[in-house]
């Protein structure tokens, strides 16, 4: 009898038992737009004890950790089977990302790890690092997974070990347990943050792209872009527009990207997405919201100056600090909607609004003027309004 094993067996399951079935709650009272949650929702600690720790005291008499996991983080969203699940990006202590399916009866807390991370077959061109995946139940009767597949850069010097390229990997399947790996997205130029629409439009399947003109820089790749694809088995962007642009000065300068797919509501397509720009303590990520036309998806109608959400509080810390990514949201039956994003680099927390209040924001928040003249002026309204009923 090992006694260490025994006792660290114990006390390992115990701290991981007692922060899976953590309650959460909301914090408020908020900024009436969405309600953060005071724990994040998914934590390197919420991988099981037996991905991490080999259980056999032979083998393991330390009872020491064989599979390291630095982060949890940049999850797909999806409600199935009455589970609130998300895929998320789980990173190694060798910096490998792979994708796990946690889930949670309630969509605020209780995420567990089913078993076994998926398995994504891998193409000819084997991919060495896949993450950000972003899930749609299209109306196809599939449920898609989009995410980055990234390769060292065939063209790099011999001495340059970190160019790379970023494709869009595909794959698919009926259960979330056994997916179908079909070839990557053929584009012009390199691809990170692809989504595809739930619906057909005009027959088509539509993905939202963001060409970029390296691995980092999104350069003339001027935003976030829309195309129409004949065959998802063999998908090729034959032409791209861009629909939603970023400008000087703004929290989208550097880059943006979309987040999970937008949700659709009466008032048109509701979408998430990340904002970038560059500061002298590296890359800032923010998320905000815009809103498409019903039947023309790629229609800008409304968009709110700045950001819906920026790193607060213990959020700004992490691997990569000073960022917020989201890849991941829930619109429930009730309109209510649980908006997933990762902090950093390195954690997952949610926030929960609905429709209704999303609508409200995006509809009723004045659009950016591009100068603080005009910045002064949408407050002078409001001021005025108030002082004066
Ligand atoms: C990282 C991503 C990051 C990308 C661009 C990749 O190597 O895994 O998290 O978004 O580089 O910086
Ligand atoms: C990237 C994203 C994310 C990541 C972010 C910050 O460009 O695709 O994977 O969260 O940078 O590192």
């Amino acid at each position: 009898m090992n006694a260490l094993f025994n006792k660290r067996l114990k006390a390992v399951t115990a701290e991981y038992e007692a922060l899976v079935t953590r309650t959460n709650e909301p914090l408020l009272p908020g900024n009436g737009i969405f309600e953060r949650y005071k724990y994040p929702v998914i934590t390197a600690g919420h991988a099981p004890v037996f991905w991490r720790y080999d259980l056999s005291p032979e083998t393991n008499p330390f009872f020491m950790e064989r599979f390291g996991i630095n982060g949890t983080f940049n999850a797909g969203a999806i409600k199935w089977q009455g589970k609130y699940l998300l895929a998320v990006r789980v990173e190694g202590n060798d910096r490998k990302s792979f994708f796990a399916i946690a889930e949670s009866p309630n969509g605020i807390d209780n995420f567990r790890f089913w078993d076994y991370p998926i398995v994504i077959p891998e193409t000819d061109n084997p991919d060495t690092n896949v993450y950000d995946m972003r899930l749609t139940a299209h109306q196809d009767g599939w449920i898609y997974g989009v995410f980055c597949s990234e390769r060292k850069d065939p063209n790099a010097a011999a001495d340059d070990l970190s160019s790379a390229v970023a494709a869009a990997g595909i794959v698919r399947t009926k259960d979330l347990k056994n997916w179908e790996r079909l070839p990557d997205l053929k584009t012009k130029s390199q691809q990170r943050n692809v989504v595809l629409h739930p619906e057909f439009v005009d027959g088509k399947y539509a993905l939202y792209t963001r060409p970029q003109d390296g691995f980092i820089d999104a350069g003339s790749g001027g935003g976030i872009g829309w195309a129409l694809v004949d065959d998802i088995t063999n998908a090729e962007v034959k032409e791209e527009t861009i629909i939603n642009h970023r400008y000087y000065h703004t929290i989208k300068e550097l880059k943006n990207g979309e987040g999970p797919h937008p949700i659709k509501t009466s008032k048109g397509w509701l979408h998430l997405a990340h904002g970038v720009r560059a500061c002298a303590a590296g890359l800032r990520y923010v998320l905000y919201l815009y809103l498409t036309d019903l039947d023309q998806p790629n229609k800008l109608i409304a968009e709110p100056a700045g950001h819906l959400m920026a790193p607060w509080e213990e959020e700004r810390v992490g691997d990569v600090s000073n960022v917020l990514f989201t890849n991941g949201w829930i619109a429930d039956d009730d309109g209510t909607v649980y908006l997933y994003y990762a902090s950093c680099d390195t954690r997952m927390h949610v926030a929960v609004s609905s429709v209704d209040r999303l609508l409200d924001y995006v509809l009723n928040t004045a659009p950016d003027g591009y100068r603080s003249a005009t910045s002064v002026q949408t407050l002078n309204q409001l001021i005025e309004k108030n002082l004066t009923k």
